[in-house]
Order: C-alpha cells, then sequence, then structure tokens
C-alpha cells in the first residue's frame, strides 16, 4: 500500500499543553509520526513517499483563507514583538460575549488574534506549525490523488491531526482538517459523493461543520460520548446534518470502557450508514487513541481488533483514503496503524 508522509511534521513541535491552569507535557509529539513510520517501514508492505505541493487552493475550498492566513503569518508576528516560546491564546472568543451583538471582527495583535482563530488552550502554535500543517494537507491530498489514479487504498501520515479544525477555528491539537480537505479535493475530482468515516476516539467536530449541510459528503463518527469527553459540545446522536445534508451526519457515542466485541458492533451500524451511502470513495479518519491504553481517553480496545477494525473497513470495497488522526500511546502506535492498514488491504 502507499504510505505518504512528510518529515515536515517535526518543525511543529511544542513542548506543552495548558490544561486547567496546569502546564503539562503536550501528548501530541513528534515520535508519534515517527513511530508510524518506522512501522511501515519495518514491515515491508508500504511504499513511503512524500507529498506533491498542492497550493493553498484544496485548502480554501475549506477552511476561511483568513485563518489560513492568520496561521501564516501568527509566528512571525510574535516574533517580531520579540516574544517566543509557544504561542497560546489567554481570551478565547466564546460566543454568549457578543450575543446579540452580530460577529466579532479579528482583533490586530498576536494575543487578539490568537483567540479569534484557536478554540482552546492544547494546540499551540510554534516556529515550525505553518510548514507542518501545510504539508499534513499535502500529505493528505497526495494520497487521495493515489486513490484518484487507481489505487484501492492509500494512507496518510498526517501529523499534527485535523479533525478538530473547523472551516473558521482551529484547536485540538489541529490546524488544518486534512481529511475534510481530502474529501473535499474527491468530491470535486470525482464529482461524486464522498462518505468520511471517523473512528478516532474524539468527535470530529471540524469535520461535521464543514459537511453539516453538504448532502454529498457524509460523516459518520463513533467516538467518547461527549457528554464526558471532549471536544465536549458536538458529537450528539441527534446532530444528523441540516438542509441538504439533513441525515447525512450519523454519531455513535461510545461508552466508557467500551471493548472489543461492543465497539465492533457499533462499528458495523456505522458501516451500514456508509454502505447505504451512494459514491464509490471513503476517507477513514483514523485515531489510535480508542486504544485501552492511550493516555488520555477511557476505552478498552485492545491491539488485536484493529486488524478487524480495518478487515471491516476494507469490505465495503470502496476506494479509501486512510487519514491518521490522534492516538498518544507511543509503544502501541505503529502496529494499532499497521494493523488497521493491512485490514483495509485484505492482508
Ligand atoms: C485530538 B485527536 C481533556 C484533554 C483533551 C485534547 C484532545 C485532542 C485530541 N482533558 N485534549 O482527536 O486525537
Ligand atoms: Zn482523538
Amino acid at each position: 500500500m502507499l504510505a505518504v508522509w512528510s518529515g515536515r511534521h517535526a518543525g511543529h513541535d511544542p513542548q506543552h499543553e495548558v490544561q486547567f491552569g496546569e502546564r503539562i507535557p503536550i501528548y501530541e509529539v513528534p515520535a508519534r509520526a515517527e513511530a508510524i513510520r518506522a512501522a511501515l517501514e519495518a514491515d515491508g508492505g508500504f511504499s513511503l513517499v512524500g507529498p506533491r505541493d498542492h497550493g493553498t487552493g484544496p485548502i480554501e475550498a475549506v477552511h476561511d483563507p483568513a485563518m489560513l492566513r492568520y496561521l501564516e503569518e501568527a509566528w512571525r508576528d510574535w516574533e517580531a514583538l520579540g516574544r517566543g516560546g509557544e504561542l497560546v491564546p489567554h481570551t478565547v472568543l466564546h460566543p454568549g460575549l457578543r450575543e446579540g451583538m452580530g460577529p466579532a471582527a479579528e482583533p490586530s495583535t498576536p494575543a487578539g488574534r490568537i483567540g479569534f482563530w484557536c478554540f482552546e488552550t492544547m494546540t499551540p502554535i510554534v516556529a515550525g506549525t505553518y510548514e507542518a500543517v501545510r504539508a499534513a494537507a499535502d500529505v493528505g491530498l497526495t494520497a487521495a490523488d493515489a486513490v484518484l489514479g487507481g489505487e484501492r487504498a492509500a494512507y496518510a501520515l498526517c501529523r499534527p491531526p485535523g479533525h478538530h479544525a473547523a472551516r473558521a477555528v482551529f484547536g485540538g491539537y489541529c490546524f488544518l482538517n486534512n481529511a475534510a480537505i481530502a474529501a473535499e479535493h474527491l468530491v470535486r475530482e470525482t464529482g461524486e459523493p464522498v462518505a468520511v468515516l471517523d473512528v478516532d476516539y474524539h468527535h470530529g467536530n471540524g469535520t461535521q461543520q464543514l459537511f453539516w449541510e453538504r448532502g454529498d459528503v457524509l460523516y459518520v463518527s463513533l467516538h467518547g460520548d461527549t457528554r464526558r469527553a471532549y471536544p465536549y459540545f458536538t458529537g450528539s446522536p441527534e446532530e444528523t446534518g441540516a438542509g441538504r445534508g439533513r441525515g447525512a451526519t450519523m454519531n455513535v457515542p461510545l461508552p466508557e470502557g467500551c471493548s472489543d466485541d461492543r465497539y465492533l458492533d457499533l462499528l458495523d451500524r456505522a458501516l451500514e450508514a456508509v454502505a447505504g451511502f451512494p459514491g464509490e470513495t471513503l476517507v477513514v479518519s483514523l485515531g489510535l487513541d480508542t486504544l485501552a491504553e492511550d493516555p488520555i481517553t477511557d476505552l478498552a480496545l485492545t491491539l488485536d481488533v484493529y486488524p478487524e477494525i480495518g478487515r471491516r473497513v476494507g469490505a465495503l470495497g470502496r476506494r479509501t483514503v486512510v487519514v491518521q488522526e490522534g492516538g498518544y500511546h507511543l509503544p502501541s502506535l505503529g502496529e494499532g496503524v499497521v494493523g488497521f492498514l493491512r485490514g483495509v488491504g485484505g492482508g
């Protein structure tokens, strides 16, 4: 199987995330991508290639161009103030702040701008962030191109992840929504509907928001029930899309301690929705943070289940682009990803 990756992810290397007033070591680290790459290489069944530069067009087809401009300028403008370290907001644009008063305008200072575009405190910007997030988008797009070129499946080793990034806001370790950018690219290139299946532990609020009113992109997600789990404010089963997208969003909340068997049952429901949706192309947002050992989540999946999840996804018989999202237990990441991909590929 073709696996696309870029070494430029390594430039996004913040040391901390801020949680509940504490600075703790960040979980979303460069070693994640390196662990996956090493496992793909060791397996021998993958051809690793670099991304092709797709420019800003396919990104701006999904995200507010002003947010992309902000990401490009953020670190430079921060440095110009003589600042360094890691750029994290102290003031965030909560919708209640301007309730009934219309939208806010983008502020002009770095301190104001980051709170306008970023929704939380765990997604720092550093010197290499912009280059890394552009590379991650290109990695996803290049894997999509492989499938457009006739490959049955391709893997995009994206880092940082993307599914929490919405049209005009970023957070949750994510800046650009790699999977959504790839899905939109696939819709435009094929002229056909595309399904997105999100099996990361966390609800892909960004992907859901981007395709909420779209009837030509299905979004189906299994995730830790957001009544208890991040990102808290999206992901309920009552959310099914609107307008032309009515019925083209499906959320399947997972209970704390969810086992392999329970997960596979719920996965089958999600896969039925994909099978009932038109089109031949599938994008998978793959997170390994559903694993029992994952340090930031609460399910009980074992490493053995990922090949079976992959096999069931592969059995849909769709052309499939697998996009990396989360997964924070470094010792298991490589085996989990390789197992899933081998399952998709029928191996
Ligand atoms: C990104 B992806 C709450 C911690 C939440 C942010 C999680 C972002 C996950 N105590 N941290 O979906 O794996
Ligand atoms: Zn996640």
